[in-house]
């Protein structure tokens, strides 16, 4: 049986206002293998979740995550529900989210591996949002 190499890892986020956090996710991420597939939440996801549209349009979101060294592929994700499709899609070997997302997605440990990952202290999107508002 021919022995697999790549070892794939998926993540996702919306990635708005990018930020240290999010670059120390990815490069802890892209440590559990040798391949970094990112699902990057679209606009209209955000909306149905979050009731408002990020600051960085999807498109921008996409290209900027798509230009990030040890990123290797990047979709839209369209979904919270849709998960199980994007990792088969992308035969993924591990899951990798902040521990914000903690046990969310233990019911995916059929499917691959979950990998819950400390978050970066003291930045967030929203804490940057309100940052530059109170200015
Ligand atoms: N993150 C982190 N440290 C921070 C902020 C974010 O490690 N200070 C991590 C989050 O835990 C997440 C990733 O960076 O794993 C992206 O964070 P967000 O852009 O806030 O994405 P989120 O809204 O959590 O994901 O399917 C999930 C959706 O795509 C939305």
């Amino acid at each position: 049986m021919e022995e697999k190499n790549t070892k794939i890892v998926i993540t996702f986020g919306t990635f708005d206002l990018f930020h240290i956090g999010h670059v120390r996710l990815l490069k802890r991420a892209k440590a559990y293998g040798n391949r970094l597939v990112v699902g990057v939440s679209s606009d209209s996801l955000n909306m149905n979740k979050k009731k408002k549209i990020p600051i960085i349009p999807q498109c921008h979101r996409l290209e900027i995550l798509k230009e990030i060294s040890g990123v290797d592929e990047v979709f839209l994700e369209e979904s919270l529900d849709l998960k199980p499709d994007y990792i088969k899609k992308y035969g993924a070997d591990v899951l990798v989210m902040g521990d914000d997302w903690e046990g969310k997605f233990d019911d995916l440990k059929d499917l691959c591996q979950v990998v819950y990952l400390k978050r970066t202290q003291n930045i967030s999107t929203s804490y940057l949002l309100d940052y530059i508002v109170n200015r």
